[in-house]
């Protein structure tokens, strides 16, 4: 072979360009990436498997390290000999490329409130460069061409008496460790109050009161039919920047159960303020082990540092971020990232390890009782 076509093997590979059409059943899917057909897969052909599943609509191929293939073979090569055979393909196909190939997609736009876009929380007050009201065509244009297997809305809702309103300051007792006192505390500082709980909280101004005007979500906000609304900060005590959880971790929103019930894979999330509640629940999102996606363009926030931290933040953690025009494609299952196969990888890793794990208690526990 002449030596000028050995140094372009990386990208005409015949197999580079081998696309398989994973609407075929299993066996097809084993037959086609097992080349040299020994009955078996091993790295190689588990890299070509890669190369046809991570592409994108416009049938580009997404590199994936070697670092990141071996570990993902790692997870489906239960018995570590090297190959994954067909049992070994069985749990593969339907726990991961099945999952890959057709997610169940959720819709989550966190906060797109009055008082976040234009009342007492308005964020383009506090960045030049940022307007609230600007997610909301991105959002309804999004909600008009892709179909979401569930959409939720979450409102911050708060009680009169919140914690987090700098005018119920003097309501509650600071903690002896409280960065500032109380009579140097201004909007915006940083307490801690004694609790209990004991909670370090950010003061802000009263915003999103329950019934409030500042509380709806913006008028012009498409709310398609079958959503649901998701409610968070309403303990007196304790704040909520996360759609799951609490700041506390004492209580779940009813999202975490609604998203069990649909079997959500994905998760899109967007709203404001990016640097908050969208980064705080994105953050969460990746916790629990869905695949999260950030949809860029659909969020704005407050502190142009500390969005860039939440997105640097996300992508460390196996998420990814992309524009609105990206997300059809990604819905549909034809545009399919490594980064979030990756994530579903080590997610189903986890779930075994877990398994194997309390399989060991039950038999020391066993032991001991005899
Ligand atoms: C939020 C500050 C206080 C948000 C809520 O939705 O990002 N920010 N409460
Ligand atoms: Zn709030």
């Amino acid at each position: 072979m002449p030596a000028d076509v050995e140094a372009g093997t990386t990208a005409h590979r015949p197999d580079e360009s081998h696309s398989f059409d994973f609407e075929q059943d299993m066996d097809a899917c084993y037959t086609a990436f097992d080349k040299d057909e020994d009955g078996l897969l091993d790295i190689n052909e588990f890299g070509s498997l890669c190369r046809a599943l991570f592409r994108n609509d416009r049938g580009q191929v997404y590199t994936v390290s070697p670092e990141m293939q071996a570990d993902m073979f790692s997870v489906f090569d239960k018995n570590e000999d090297g190959f994954i055979d067909r049992e070994e393909f069985a749990y593969c196909w339907t726990r991961w490329i099945k999952r890959i190939v057709r997610p169940v997609n959720v819709f989550l736009a966190v906060d797109v409130q009055n008082d976040f876009i234009s009342g007492s929380l308005n964020i383009s007050r506090y960045s030049a460069q940022q307007n609230g009201e600007e997610v909301i065509e991105p959002i309804n244009a999004l909600l008009d061409t892709v179909q979401f297997d569930a959409v939720f809305y979450s409102l911050d809702w708060h009680p009169s008496d919140h914690v987090s309103f700098f005018d119920n300051l003097a309501q509650r007792k600071l903690h002896s460790s409280s960065p500032v006192s109380f009579e140097e505390a201004k909007m915006f500082d940083t307490v801690v109050f004694e609790g209990p709980p004991q909670i370090r909280q950010k003061l802000w101004p009263r915003h999103c009161v329950q019934e409030s005007w500042g509380a709806e979500l913006h008028k012009d906000l498409k709310v398609v039919e079958n959503s649901v609304m998701v409610y968070k900060g309403t303990n007196p005590e304790v704040d909520s920047y996360s759609v799951f959880w609490d700041n506390k971790k004492m209580t779940q929103t009813s999202l975490v159960s609604q998203l069990e019930q649909v079997n959500a894979t994905d998760i899109y999330i967007c709203g404001l303020a990016y640097d908050i509640c969208v980064g705080a629940t994105a953050a969460d999102a990746l916790v629990i082990g869905y695949r999260t996606i950030l949809v860029d363009d659909c969020c704005r926030g407050v502190d142009l540092e500390d969005i860039e931290r939440t997105k640097r933040n996300l992508v460390s953690n196996h998420g990814v971020i992309v524009n609105s025009s990206q997300v059809k494609a990604m819905v549909e299952g034809r545009d399919r990232r490594p980064e979030l196969g990756y994530k579903l990888a080590l997610e189903l890793r986890n779930k075994e390890k877990k398994h194997k794990d309390g399989q060991q208690m039950e038999e020391t526990e066993e032991e001991q009782q005899e």
